[in-house]
């Protein structure tokens, strides 16, 4: 069980609507004082989506390129691209995300109805993702939406072997309508299916937040919060900001006595070089 606890913000995401949700960070600034705000609460990672002018996911090269630098210049946090964008965004646009030089980069397992929409991954993008993780030495964190999206990991490890980086680690998203249900009894089955000295963190969708986070830090899991996946704080109160669903999973790993690890603590944990 690893001491610490990886604390990952998606503050994003690209569903919500910037006219719905205000305090969704979606400019430039906007993510790099979230940035800021979250690594002072105990992130060690952030998961990066960027939107265009008119709201929708945005999977521009420079952009994201600039993006991965301004974050990198006021925190110190493992900054992840995603390879997910939204349902809509190209095979072509989400492959040339690692163009921009991330850490470590999402990539989904397996194709997943989401919602009313599907979230395509079919197997030949899961293997030129994969590949081009590691030639370039990006760490991928395998995203685990059903107990399927697993068997497909196994497939892609004993096919084209380990992640540059040699460290195994995925996330599990669970809750969304269409995937694996976010409860206890589902997380420490799945968890129970990783690979051999994989590493994992979760995340429950909506109300399956807590009871993912409670079980994941038992079982020895790393968490994932923000607000991609979580607007509503408790029955009635809607999230105020990202920082404060990064200190709720900051008091919880400290309960379970295992501390929020830093950004430099993290790159250790997934095998990067220090900076
Ligand atoms: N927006 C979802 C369709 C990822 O970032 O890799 C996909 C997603 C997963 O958010
Ligand atoms: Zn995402």
């Amino acid at each position: 069980m690893a001491a610490g606890t990886l604390i990952t913000v998606a503050p994003t995401g690209a569903e919500l609507a910037k006219a719905d949700f205000p305090n969704l960070p979606t400019t430039l600034d906007e993510l790099v004082a979230t940035a800021k705000a979250c690594a002072d609460a105990g992130a060690g990672m952030i998961h990066v989506h960027l939107r265009d002018e008119q709201d929708r996911s945005c999977l521009d090269v420079a952009r994201l390129t600039e993006a991965v630098a301004a974050i990198r210049a006021e925190t110190d946090l493992l900054v992840q691209l995603s390879t997910g964008g939204g349902v809509t965004d190209s095979f072509e646009a989400r492959i040339a995300v690692l163009d921009a030089a991330p850490d470590s980069c999402s990539l989904t397992c397996g194709t997943v109805n989401f919602g009313d929409e599907v979230f395509s991954n079919p197997w030949g993008l899961i293997v030129e993702l994969y590949r081009r993780t590691q030639d370039l030495g990006v760490v991928p964190e395998f995203e685990l939406f059903d107990l399927g999206h697993v068997a497909t990991l196994h497939r892609l490890l004993d096919t084209y072997g380990p992640p540059a980086t040699g460290r195994i680690h995925a996330d599990l998203v669970m809750g969304v309508p269409g995937g694996m249900p976010g409860t206890a009894a589902t997380l420490v089955a799945v968890a129970g299916q990783l690979p051999a000295g994989a590493t994992f963190s979760a995340t429950g969708i909506g109300r399956s937040a807590l009871p993912v986070a409670l079980t994941a830090l038992a079982v020895g899991g790393h968490l994932r919060v923000g607000l991609e996946d979580t607007v509503t704080f408790a029955k009635g109160r809607p999230v105020k900001d990202n920082a404060e669903l990064v200190e709720r999973a900051a008091t919880l790993a400290d309960l379970a006595q295992r501390p929020p690890i830093t950004g430099a603590a993290a790159r250790e944990f997934l095998g990067l070089s220090p900076l």
